[in-house]
């Protein structure tokens, strides 16, 4: 029973990842640079894309977004305010997005009509990870306020991810937070990795990770 299991997990990780793939083809075909944006709920992953968006506009980046939860169009809404093409993608009860759900959603987003797509992961900080979508690179912003041992506890997140936000760090002093630890500890899982530290309240730290992102 045990076999059939792990075998089980095997076959869906494989079914993504072939699906991953074939996303990632439909990206550079129709020249979209796509972003899987990861994190717990309440991070900050929507008001990234809110502040990053006006600044794609400026360079003249056509960006769109998928906004994927288990339930509800909290952010669909407020993507859809920014004026950008965006997809609203339930999973229901699923804890993560999969390729399959992305490779679904496209067919309701035009990819000429976008330079760039952002994909807002299902907040969470374990289940993503084994589903890679065909993005170009992940994202993942954990924020001040999960406690500075929020990093430590989620070694395969750090791992998997190309980029770190550490975002909220105007709370960073009212909850005791430190942010050194918090990102120390990503270098530790992750050597080399790209950490930015961020106030999406305002909009510190987000020019030098656009241009990071977008190298
Ligand atoms: N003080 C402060 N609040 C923030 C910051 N970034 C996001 N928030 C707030 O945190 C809440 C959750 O943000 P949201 O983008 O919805 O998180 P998501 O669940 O990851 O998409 C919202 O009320 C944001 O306004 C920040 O840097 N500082
Ligand atoms: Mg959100």
């Amino acid at each position: 029973m045990h076999h059939v299991d792990v075998r089980l997990e095997k076959d869906v990780y494989d079914v993504n990842r072939r699906i991953a793939d074939s996303n990632s083809r439909r990206f550079r075909a129709h020249g979209v640079r796509a972003f899987d944006l990861l994190g717990a709920i309440g991070s900050g992953k929507t008001a990234l894309i809110e502040r990053v968006v006006p600044l794609l506009t400026a360079r003249g980046v056509r960006a769109g977004a998928i906004a994927g939860d288990v339930y509800g169009d909290d952010d669909f809404r407020r993507i859809i305010a920014l004026g950008i093409p965006a997809v609203n993608a339930n999973t229901g009860k699923e804890c993560h997005l999969d390729a399959h759900l992305v490779e679904h959603s496209l067919e309701n987003i035009d990819l000429d009509r976008i330079d760039l797509l952002f994909i807002e992961n299902v907040g969470n900080m374990v289940c993503p990870t084994d589903f890679p979508l065909g993005a170009e690179k992940r994202v993942v912003i954990v924020s001040a306020t999960e406690g500075d041992d929020v990093v430590n506890k989620h070694p395969m997140m750090f791992r998997g991810c190309d980029i770190a936000i550490i975002n909220k760090i105007d709370l960073a002093p009212l909850v005791g937070a430190n942010l050194d630890r918090m990102e120390n500890d990503i270098y530790r899982y992750h050597p080399g990795m790209k950490v930015f530290r961020t106030n999406l309240k305002t909009g510190e730290g987000i020019d030098a990770f656009l241009d990071s992102l977008l190298e």
